[in-house]
C-alpha cells in the first residue's frame, strides 16, 4: 500500500490549527506528527512513496457536500451532471464525499428508488458517496420500507412541503413519516416551503403576464418559507423527530430555527452558497432570460431586505450549522429554456458542487468566517450530522485519507472556460474570483488532483454506509 507524507503545512480542524506533517498509509491517515518527525530514527520523507510539500498552505479534511442531486429527474428533464461528471467536478473543487438523494415518488417502491440510485452511482464515482432517501409518497408501504433504511446505511430521509403533485407531502403524511422516523432514529430532512400557496401565486403571476425568471422568486415569498419552517418545527416537536431543514434562504426561517433551538429542540439548518452571495436583485438585473440560471428553490432572496448579510451572521452564531450546495445543474440550452415564457417550467437548480469549498473560503478572506469555522461548516459538521464522523470530516489517525491542500496565496477564477468541470453550458458563478486555490486533493489516499492535473477515476469512489447522526446520540 502506498505511503504519502504531506509535509510542512498548517493542519486546520474545526477547533484549531497546527503546523504538522500528515502521514497517509494506504487509504487512511496513519499519523499527524510534529513537523520533521522521524520514525525509529529514520527520516520519514525518505521512507515514503510520495512527499507532498504543503509548506505555506493549509491541510484540511476533504469537503463533505451533504446535498447533491446528480441525474435528478425534474420538470420533464434531468439534472445534467451524472455521478461520473458530478463527482469529478466535486473532486476538482476539494470535495471528497457527496451525499446524494435517492428518489421514491408516489406509487413507487422505496426499495426500487434506492436500487435505481445505486445503479446510477456504482462504478462511476471518483469520490466516496452516500445517500439520503427522498420519500415522495408517504403511504403504508413507504412507511414500512423506512424500517430497512438504517440497515442500508441510509440514516436520513427527505420530505417536501413544496411541489404538489411531484414530491409533496401534506401535513398528515409528514406527521406519519415523522412518527416513524422518531422510532427509527432517522433524521428528517425538510424542504420547507408552502407549495400549494406558491402554486396559486405563481399561476396568478403568469396569468398577469409576469413570466420572467425573476417572478419565480416573487411567487416563492419568504412568508411561505417561514410558515413552512414553523410548521415543520411544530410537527417535529410533537412527534419528537429530530429535524434538519435544507437550503434555508430567508432570514425569517433562520429566526424560526433559532427559536426552536433556544427552546431545546433537536432542530438544525443548512444553507447554500447561493443564499450567501446571490440575490433577487441580481436576478431582476439579468438581461433577457439570463436570470433563469439562478432559478432554484428555495429562491434567491432580496439583498435590500438583508437576507444574505443575516445568513453569514447565522453561520457565525451557529443558528445555521452547515453549508451544502443543493447541486442540481441544468443547461440553459434545452433545459432552463423550457421555461421561456413561463418561469414555472424552468427546471429548478444551480450547479455549485465544484465551487463550495472556494466560495466559502472567500468568506474567510472577507472576514465573515474564521478558518476553523470554514472547515467546520463544509466538512466536520456535515460528517457528524450525517453519521460519517471518524471516517470523514477530520484529519486524525484512522480516518479516511480524504485530504485537501489549500493555497491561501493561490487564486481561482470561476467560470465556464476557467475552472469549471461540471456538465453545464453556463455557470451561476461566472466571474467570481477567489483568493485561494485547491492545490492537491486526496480521496482515500489516492491523489486525484495535483499541480499536474486530474488523476481521479470512475469507480474509485465507494458507497459509504452511514451511521446515525452524531448530533442525536
Ligand atoms: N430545489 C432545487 O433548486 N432543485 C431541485 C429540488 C429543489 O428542492
Ligand atoms: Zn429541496
Ligand atoms: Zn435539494
Ligand atoms: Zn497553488
Amino acid at each position: 500500500m502506498a505511503t504519502t507524507l504531506i509535509s510542512g503545512g498548517t493542519v486546520v480542524s474545526a477547533t484549531g490549527r497546527v503546523l504538522a506533517d500528515v502521514l497517509v498509509d494506504g487509504e487512511t491517515i496513519a499519523a499527524v506528527l510534529a513537523p520533521g518527525s522521524t520514525l525509529l530514527g529514520h527520516d520519514l520523507a525518505g521512507s515514503v512513496d510520495r512527499v507532498i510539500d504543503a509548506t505555506g498552505r493549509y491541510v484540511i479534511p476533504g469537503g463533505v457536500d451533504a446535498h447533491t442531486h446528480m441525474e435528478l429527474p425534474f420538470g420533464g428533464t434531468a439534472a445534467s451532471d451524472t455521478f461520473e461528471t458530478g463527482t469529478r467536478a466535486a473532486a476538482w473543487g476539494g470535495t471528497t464525499t457527496i451525499i446524494d438523494f435517492a428518489v421514491q415518488r408516489a406509487g413507487e417502491r422505496v426499495e426500487d428508488g434506492l436500487a435505481a440510485w445505486h445503479a446510477k452511482a456504482a462504478g462511476r464515482c471518483a469520490i466516496d458517496y452516500a445517500f439520503h432517501q427522498i420519500i415522495g409518497g408517504v403511504d403504508d408501504a413507504s412507511l414500512r420500507a423506512m424500517e430497512s433504511l438504517v440497515d442500508e446505511g441510509i440514516t436520513s430521509y427527505k420530505l417536501f412541503m413544496a411541489y404538489p403533485g411531484v414530491f409533496y407531502s401534506d401535513d398528515a403524511q409528514i406527521l406519519r413519516a415523522m412518527q416513524k422516523a422518531a422510532d427509527l432514529g432517522l433524521l428528517t430532512m425538510m424542504h420547507a416551503e408552502n407549495g400549494p400557496a406558491i402554486d396559486v401565486l405563481a399561476a396568478q403571476l403568469v396569468e398577469a403576464g409576469r413570466t420572467d425568471p425573476y417572478f419565480h422568486g416573487i411567487a416563492r415569498a419568504w412568508q411561505l418559507e417561514e410558515e413552512a419552517t414553523h410548521r415543520a418545527i411544530m410537527l417535529a416537536d410533537l412527534t419528537k423527530a429530530p429535524l434538519y431543514v435544507v437550503h434555508v434562504s430567508a432570514k425569517q426561517a433562520v429566526a424560526q430555527l433559532a427559536w426552536a433551538r433556544d427552546n431545546g429542540a433537536n432542530v438544525f439548518g443548512e444553507t447554500c452558497p447561493q443564499y450567501l452571495y446571490l440575490s433577487l436583485e441580481d436576478q431582476l438585473g439579468a438581461p433577457g432570460f439570463e436570470g433563469a440560471k439562478w432559478v432554484c428553490s428555495t429562491p434567491l432572496r432580496s439583498r435590500e431586505e438583508g437576507h444574505q448579510h443575516h445568513m453569514w451572521q447565522a453561520l457565525r452564531t451557529n443558528d445555521i450549522q452547515m453549508v451544502s450546495t443543493d447541486h442540481c445543474p441544468f443547461c440553459m440550452k434545452g433545459q432552463k429554456e423550457l421555461g421561456v415564457g413561463d418561469f414555472r417550467a424552468i427546471p429548478n437548480g444551480i450547479g455549485s458542487v465544484e465551487h463550495r469549498m472556494d466560495l466559502m473560503y472567500q468568506g474567510v478572506v472577507t472576514g465573515e468566517l474564521t478558518l476553523e469555522r470554514w472547515v467546520e461548516l463544509t466538512s466536520t459538521t456535515p460528517a457528524r450530522m450525517f453519521g460519517l464522523h471518524g471516517r470523514k470530516g477530520v484529519i486524525a489517525p484512522g480516518a479516511d485519507a480524504d485530504v485537501v491542500v489549500y493555497d491561501p496565496n493561490g487564486h481561482t477564477s470561476i467560470g465556464v472556460g476557467e475552472t469549471h468541470h461540471m456538465n453545464m453550458d453556463h455557470s451561476a458563478w461566472e466571474g467570481y474570483e477567489i483568493d485561494g486555490h485547491v492545490d492537491v486533493v486526496l480521496s482515500r489516499g489516492l491523489v486525484v488532483v495535483d499541480d499536474e492535473g486530474y488523476h481521479g477515476r470512475p469507480g474509485h469512489g465507494a458507497f459509504v454506509r452511514r451511521g446515525l447522526s452524531q448530533y442525536l446520540v
